[in-house]
């Protein structure tokens, strides 16, 4: 499903990612292969053109968050535009009370309505609704049997709810000479939905090759007589920019209030999943997944849009990224590295920050901030508890000077944080040597940034975790260094 838009998107973001920050020029570039993605893809072009013009758009005006991608930036906005042009979400059944709600199901022949009734009317069971499934398809005895045949293949299934089946089979052979024929059978269904105490009644209809006025004819009647409550158009996902355009003449017809996409399990391009939303208005509900009764899964486009772009780790990542530091936060502390100002309060909001985003520090290297230095740390919630019950033992003035930390203060320290003399130095190390590589990096460019940071794999950074026996490999300033240090800056700062 989705293969080759998912490769095309991969190479667009690909060219994207050697790039140091968005420009204009990269997103037009990126944005042409995009655009070619999606046409290949059978999407409709106007839904292409007003996509491409929406996600260029934004990309110029949104600001890249200090470190992170502009490829992967690229990902979330196409992956949020995807998500738009999907959804919202909308899998309400529109129940009404007294019932039975009444769903038609239209659609082009071989599109699946007969095996979405029945995987429907499965779903609508396990839910605890009792069901008619009315057989108004009467160009061939086949059809109205192959709903029946469902029926009962579903009567079978789990569920407290009730499946029936209402047919009339001698109105087959009235097909086509008697006008209204599928109208009679709809409306004795309805007194039969009724009289089972049904809260649901789904309508089997015809279909055609293609659309055609004989086909709209019969559906235009049956809409009138019955007034349905839903009007769902059955879609095969496989057949891209086609059944767009003929979901736009049903939609003109009978204005539709879903839509449900079959084959999904299929090796479909993406163009129906892409289009249908835009072009009709209606929203998507369904997707037919396989052609048994459980095959039938509740819309989600950012489920969708996730295995379009099959980089849904990037696009959580980037979504935690902006949720957990905002772009001024990150800004400030850069600022306060290249100056080389940051405190230990600093440093243990970029340790918690880091704790939140839990599993994804592997992804870490795009964090603003320290996050980069600190991405190879492995730090349980325990430590990190210690390293702060060692900084909050620390003076509002220490925290913001560690050089003062002699060795009187640090005994101090441990005492008031239960720890021992040991492990307070070794956070103290840790801070130093975070603090040096970020003064060095904040007044790198991106490029000597990125290089920098490949050679920071290697380093030992476990001290920050003050667990016993794992030295830092970066030599720390000796106490007395640190010592006289401070004494300049003192002086300076007077
Ligand atoms: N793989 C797959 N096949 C489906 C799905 N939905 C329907 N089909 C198959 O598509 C064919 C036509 O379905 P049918 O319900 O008879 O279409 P109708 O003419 O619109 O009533 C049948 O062979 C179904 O088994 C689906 O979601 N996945
Ligand atoms: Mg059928």
């Amino acid at each position: 499903m989705f293969e080759n838009l998912t490769d095309k998107f991969s190479d667009a973001f690909r060219k994207l990612s050697g790039r140091g920050r968005i420009s204009e020029s990269n997103i037009t570039e990126a944005m042409d292969d995009v655009r070619t993605a999606l046409l290949e893809a059978d999407v409709h072009y106007e839904v292409v053109d007003s996509f491409i013009a929406k996600v260029s758009q934004l990309a110029m005006g949104t600001q890249v968050l200090s470190s992170l991608k502009p490829a992967q930036l690229m990902i979330k906005i196409v992956n949020d535009e995807l998500v738009d042009l999907m959804g919202p979400v909308d899998t309400h059944l529109m129940e009404v009370d007294p019932g039975p709600t009444i769903v038609m199901m239209c659609g082009l022949q071989g599109s699946g309505k007969t095996t979405t009734c029945g995987k429907l009317a499965a779903y609508l069971k396990k839910r605890g609704r009792n069901t008619m499934l009315c057989a108004a398809d009467l160009q061939r005895p086949a059809a109205v049997q192959q709903l029946e045949t469902l029926a009962n293949q579903v009567k079978d299934l789990e569920g407290p709810g009730q499946v029936h089946f209402y047919a009339e089979l001698d109105k087959v052979a009235e097909y086509g000479k008697a006008v209204g024929a599928a109208v009679t059978v709809c409306k004795n269904a309805l007194k039969a939905a009724h009289d089972n105490d049904c809260q649901v009644l789904v309508l089997d209809t015809a279909g055609r090759l293609h659309v055609n006025d004989q086909l709209m004819n019969e559906l235009r009647q049956v809409n009138a007589a019955l007034n349905p409550h839903q009007i769902y158009l059955v879609i095969d996902a496989m057949t891209g920019q086609d059944a767009v355009n003929s979901a736009k003449a049903f939609n003109d017809q009978l204005e539709l209030d879903g839509v449900i996409l079959t084959k999904f399990d299929s090796d479909t391009r993406g163009g129906a999943a892409l289009s249908v939303k835009q072009i009709t208005g209606a929203p998507i509900k369904f997707m037919g997944v396989g052609e048994h009764l459980d095959a039938l899964e509740e819309f989600h486009p950012e489920r969708v849009a996730s295995r379009i772009l099959g980089m849904g780790d990037v696009v959580s990542l980037v979504e935690k990224a902006q949720q957990e530091v905002s772009a001024e936060d990150a800004q400030a502390l850069q600022d306060k590295m290249a100056k080389g100002t940051m405190t230990m309060d600093d440093f243990l909001n970029q340790l918690r920050t880091i704790r939140r985003m839990g599993s994804m520090k592997n992804l870490m290297g795009m964090l603003p901030g320290i996050g980069n230095q600190l991405k190879d740390l492995d730090m349980d919630d325990a430590q990190l508890d210690q390293t702060e019950a060692i900084i909050k033992s620390m003076t509002q003035h220490e925290r913001r000077e560690p050089d003062m930390l002699d060795n009187s203060r640090r005994r101090r320290i441990s005492r008031g944080s239960g720890t021992n003399q040991q492990e307070v130095s070794q956070l103290v190390k840790g801070f130093d040597l975070v603090a040096q590589m970020s003064k060095q990096m904040a007044g790198m460019g991106m490029m000597s940034r990125v290089k920098a940071m490949a050679g920071l794999g290697n380093m030992d950074l476990s001290a920050l975790g003050t667990r016993k026996g794992t030295a830092p490999q970066l030599a720390p300033a000796t106490a007395k260094g640190r010592k006289s240090k401070y004494k300049q800056r003192k002086k300076r700062s007077r």
